[in-house]
């Protein structure tokens, strides 16, 4: 199965944090593909929820020193 979600990212200022985060939330296992926006300040993901939570992803972008808040 695929579901998608949506958070919005806080603490993005440039392209460089964009694509930290986008990289990072794509090496997990069981996500598919995640796509930052920088201009919305957005995150969209496909994952696979057997493999992944939505708690595993918020934490990751917190590690990476942003905040994301689930939008759906
Ligand atoms: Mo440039 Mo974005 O230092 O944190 S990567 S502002």
């Amino acid at each position: 199965p695929t579901e998608k979600i949506e958070f919005d990212i806080l603490g993005m200022t440039c392209a460089a944090c964009s694509a930290r985060i986008e990289k990072g939330l794509n090496r997990m296992d069981g996500i598919k593909t995640a796509s930052l926006n920088l201009a919305l300040e957005t995150a969209s993901i496909e994952y696979n929820p057997s493999q992944v939570t939505v708690q595993d992803m918020i934490q990751k972008v917190e590690k990476l020193g942003y905040e994301a808040k689930r939008k759906n």
